[in-house]
Formats: structure tokens, sequence, C-alpha cells
């Protein structure tokens, strides 16, 4: 997401880097870009001067003109408008301790309102709240059933009301009710939305909001319509005083413009986003992280988050324990590959990390899940004893475990030569956290290590390079830091 606002701001941003003195009139020329980047990302027109104009001035001021970095510092600020722009959030849904608690979903039509409640209602379960789904939308045939598929995957009541006979209204009184005879903690009420904006959409809003008085009143906005969304947080603000948006489908190409102008036009904070149609497709909104995404930093505290959600904990320690060992097997291996495949695709995972995003954009048709399958298949091939120990593999099970897996002896061996490698430079990494970790993983990435096995197939745009050559590759940049410091000093000192 936000490609492309995080390309043309970090070019806008470039712009400042290696220049020894930053003038007030570069600072606008740059400012300008930024301006230009921030309006093709479809932010509304009035943040975007405002916007420009605070950073204009913090960047002009005596900090900037006599610091060591100048680039850096207006990064720095940029990132803290950006984070100043979308919050500040509070992620809390006015739950009750005791007692049932109502939150109304509302939005306009295909926003991902009937998801999102099934993403809520999934979210308060597991933190052992009993949610509860009433399906008040009455508009569309198909809502009530699709509300109620969505209760039945998460395993939450769904109340409904035969739509010829009925109103929202006395559905959404009745669904309060029902919600409160079973002891549920959160009743989520599913509303109806319209192409657009109208009258009688609001009303019927207002009329829930009156008979059942809902704790929280959130508004669902798909973020791929940009200042639509705005343009309709702004009225359904107006009509019913939300507590919140949940910005849906950042997980498509969207510009960034509806994220970025929210909270700025209406005053309403995002307090979720749905990155995905999948109903554990719901994250918090975290402005800081977002802002980070935006200027291309990475974002490397989510992927964390996502790897202790997705990582079986005691499977982690337990690997650790054996690469600390030295005892890290090929079945562990596997096991491993597994894991980091149940975060999402590689390519996905580097967007995340700061400063890999453009070597994500770098791997063109390289195919890292493809190749961790390869990996897979050649291993699933070994009984589990070769598993243990593969110095048991001689000629003759070699070939046995190629035919096993399509593919020639070589190809065998060499993962086995690899993997010996790779067991030794685990050892090393294992007294490391995961986020050591990650940095690690980062630095291989770097020297072309990260996948394992990938120069058995890829080796036109793989460079072939051992331990030793990431060594030196890692001095190599030192010395390429080290030189553009240096060089950095000549330029001020002219
Ligand atoms: N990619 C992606 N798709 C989403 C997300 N949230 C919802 N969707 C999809 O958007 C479409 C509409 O979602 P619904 O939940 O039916 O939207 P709605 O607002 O209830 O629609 P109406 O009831 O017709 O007003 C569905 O195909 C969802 O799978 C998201 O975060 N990411
Ligand atoms: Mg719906």
């Amino acid at each position: 997401m936000f490609e492309s606002i995080t390309q043309s701001l970090s070019d806008a941003l470039l712009s400042f880097r290696g220049v020894g003195k930053i003038s007030e009139s570069s600072i606008r020329e740059g400012m300008q870009q930024v301006r230009n980047a921030l309006l093709e990302a479809d932010v509304a027109y009035d943040i975007v001067q405002d916007f420009v104009a605070r950073v204009t001035e913090k960047s002009v001021g005596e900090r900037v003109l006599k610091s060591l970095r100048p680039e850096e510092q207006i990064v720095g600020i940029v990132h803290e408008e950006l984070i100043a722009l979308m919050g500040p959030v509070d992620h809390s849904l006015a739950i009750r301790r005791d007692g049932l608690s109502i939150i109304m979903m509302c939005g306009l039509q295909g926003s991902g309102k009937t998801t999102t409640c099934g993403k809520l209602a999934r979210r308060l379960k597991e933190s052992g709240i009993t949610p509860f789904l009433v399906a008040a939308d009455l508009q569309r045939p198909a809502a009530i059933e699709q509300l109620k598929v969505i209760g039945s995957q998460i395993g939450c009541s769904v109340y409904a009301e035969d739509p010829a006979s009925s109103n929202p209204v006395q559905v959404c009184r009745n669904g309060v009710k029902e919600a409160k005879r079973t002891g549920a903690g959160v009743v989520i009420l599913d509303t109806a939305g319209r192409l657009h904006i109208d009258s009688d959409l609001m009303q019927q809003l207002q009329q829930i909001d009156t008979a059942v008085g809902p704790d929280q009143a959130l508004l669902v906005c798909d973020a791929m319509t940009g200042q639509d969304a705005v343009n309709s947080a702004r009225a359904f603000n107006d009509a019913l005083e939300l507590d919140g948006v949940i910005l849906t489908k950042l997980d498509g190409d969207t510009r960034g413009g509806a994220a970025l102008s929210v909270k700025a036009v209406t005053g309403v904070p995002i307090k979720f986003i749905g990155v995905g149609e999948q109903l554990d497709r719901l994250e918090e909104f975290h402005p800081d992280r977002m802002a980070g995404r935006i200027l291309g930093m990475g974002d490397i505290v989510s992927l964390y988050e996502k790897a202790q959600r997705e990582f079986d904990e005691e499977e982690m320690l337990r690997q650790q324990e054996r690469m600390q060992k030295g005892k890290f097997t090929l079945e562990d291996f596997r096991k491993q590959m597994r894991q980091i495949r149940k975060l999402g695709s590689m390519r996905d995972i580097m967007k995340m990390i700061p400063g890999m995003g453009s070597i994500a954009d770098q791997m063109g048709d390289a195919n890292p899940e493809g190749e961790m399958s390869r990996i897979e298949g050649i291993i699933d091939s070994m009984t589990p004893a070769e598993r243990q120990n593969p110095d048991l593999i001689d000629r003759s099970r070699r070939s046995r475990i190629a035919r096993g897996c399509g593919m020639e002896p070589a190809e065998i061996s060499k993962l086995l030569k690899e993997f010996a490698g790779m067991a030794k430079m685990m050892q090393g990494m294992s007294n490391m956290g995961l986020k050591d970790r990650l940095k690690t993983m980062r630095g291989l990435t770097e020297a072309g290590m990260m996948n394992p096995g990938a120069e058995l197939v890829e080796k036109k745009n793989r460079s072939q390079r051992g331990p030793r050559d990431t060594a030196i590759a890692r001095e190599k940049k030192k010395k390429q830091r080290k030189d553009a410091q240096k060089a950095r000093k000549r330029n001020r000192k002219r």
C-alpha cells in the first residue's frame, strides 16, 4: 500500500540529501515536492497546505540550519507531523465491566461493515468477551445470511428477524434484549449501507441510535475511495457523533489520502484498520507506524507483533535450545520455514522491515515461497532418521530422496551443504531475541543470504556468497559509511 506516496515523498526528501547546508529556498523547493506528493495521494487540499506550512516553519527554524544532518531532521519533522496529523488515537471500545456494551457499525454500501463486525467480534472473543451480532441490514436480501455465515465461522450468536415483517430499529431493540438475556458482553449492530449518503439512511441510523443508545458508533470506511471516504465520514459524524473510524481495504493499492485526512478533517480518530478479507485481518491503527510506512521506514513493530502472535512460543524456545546446543536438524529447519510462511509472503514481510521496501521491489520474479516449498519437498522425501542426522545420507539414499521429490541428486547435496553452514550460523544467532534476529536477517539479506537454497535455481540474480563473504560485505559497507561520513564533514567545512 501507499507505494506511490512513499516513492514521491522519498524522492522529495532525497532532494535534501547530500546538501551540506540547507537554505530556506532549498527547503521551500523540497516542500513543494512534498506538497505535490500529498496531493497526488488524494489528501485533502486544506490539510496539505497546513501540513506543508507547519513542516516548512519547523524546518527553516534554527534547529535545522545548525543541525548536523539536515536531511534526516527534515524526514524526522515530516514523520512527526504525519503522526500529529493522524493521531492521537484511543483504541478502546468503551466496553463496560458489567453488563452489556453496544457497538453500532455504520458506513456506505460495500465499505466492509459486515466483515468488520465479524472481525471485531472475533477480536473481542479472543480477549475473553462474549460477542453477539445483530443483523440490522434488511436492505440487502443476502445480508442476514452473510452475517450468519460469519457468526458461525467465529462461533458467535447472530440475531435476525424476518425482513418482511420487521424493521431495523425493532431488530436492534430486540437484538439488544436477546444479547442481554444470553449474558453476552458486547452486542454489535450490523446496519445497512447505501451507495451514497441520503437522508433515509441517516434517519434510520439516528432512530437506532435513539432506540438503543450505543456506547460506540463506529464508521467503516473504504480506504480505496480516498476523499469520498473522508466526505462520508464528515456526513456520518454530523448525523451521529462518531466515536471512531475503521478504515478497511488498506491491503489494497490505496493512495493513502483517506488514512492521512480522516482525523484532520473530521476530528474522529481511526481506531482500527482492515488489512484483508479474512476475519483475522484487523489491526489497531498506530499513527506512528503508519507514518513510518508512508515514509518507507518499514514497520518493524507490526512485524514483531505479528511474529509474536503467529509463532508457537514453546516451539520457538525448543528450537532455540537446540540451536544453542548445535542440534538444529533438518526437521527443525522445516518447522521454522513453515512458521515463517505463516507470517505471509516474503515480499510482504520484507516491506515491513525498515529499509527493505525497495529490496522487496527489486526482487522481480524471484520467488522465495516457491524456493521454500522446494526445500520442504526435499526434506519431506527424507526419512525421520535422515532429517535428524544428515550424515546418514549416502549415494543411494541421496538418489532415493532425489527421486522422491523429483530433483537431481546434486541439488540434494547442495542443500545439505548449505544447511550445514546455516546451522552453524544459527547457533551464533540463537542467543538473540527475535528483534535482533530480524536485524541479522536483514544484514544477511542485504548480502544476498536470506534465501538459503536460492542459488540452486535463481543463479541469475543471486550472488553466491558464503558466511565469509558476508563478513567481507559487512566490512565493505562499514567502510562506505565511514567514507560518506568524511565526505559530509568536508562538505560542511566548506
Ligand atoms: N481486501 C479487503 N477486502 C475487504 C476488507 N474488508 C472488507 N472487504 C471486502 O469488501 C467487500 C464488502 O464487504 P462487506 O462486509 O460485505 O461490506 P458491507 O459494508 O457490509 O456492504 P453492504 O452490507 O452491502 O453495505 C467484501 O468482499 C469483503 O470481503 C479489507 O480490509 N480488505
Ligand atoms: Mg453488510
